[in-house]
């Protein structure tokens, strides 16, 4: 009765980290009348021109590493990143804060299997490219992690500046 009371916190907990949960019984989207923006900005509209990034996933020498690593946006500027795992493991990126991402951390610790599908979140098997398109609208400096357990650990982090 314990473990499962831990088990379903600990669900709800990531879920609420990862952002995005469509709650049976609420389109996607509409939530609790909450708007969508995060502290880190909003899912951008891929009509609209962005600025392209390129970001590769890989190992090295028992590292694991995204390519660049620092980041800088203006404020208000939409960005389509354009991923790339060059890697030969499954990779992910989740941009959420320094804070979030540590906390979700913990859980994907937890629950190793949980994968994401979010807009500021993307899983890519060895050789796969996808993409995210982003609006960084506040300014402030944040994080993009593979919280695939041990990925974080061993290296596979970055920063973005908004400014
Ligand atoms: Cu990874």
């Amino acid at each position: 009765m314990m473990l499962q009371r831990v088990l379903v916190s600990v669900l709800a907990a990531c879920l609420l980290s990862a952002g995005a949960f469509a709650a049976p019984g609420h389109a996607p989207g509409q939530g609790h009348g909450h708007p969508e923006e995060k502290a880190y900005g909003k899912p951008g509209d891929p009509k609209k021109p962005a600025r392209i990034i390129q970001i590769v996933m890989r190992e090295s020498d028992g590292k694991m590493l995204f390519l660049p690593d620092k980041i800088k946006i203006r404020k208000g500027e939409q960005i389509r990143f354009q991923l790339r795992n060059n890697g030969q493991q499954d990779h992910e990126i989740v941009l959420a804060t320094l804070a979030e991402n540590m906390a979700h951390m913990k859980e994907m610790a937890k629950n190793p299997d949980m994968e994401h599908d979010d807009p500021n979140a993307k899983r890519l098997k060895p050789k796969a490219t996808g993409e995210i398109v982003w609006q960084f609208t506040k300014a402030g400096t944040f994080d993009f992690s593979c919280l695939i357990p041990g990925h974080r650990e061993s290296g596979m982090f970055g920063t973005i500046v908004v400014e």
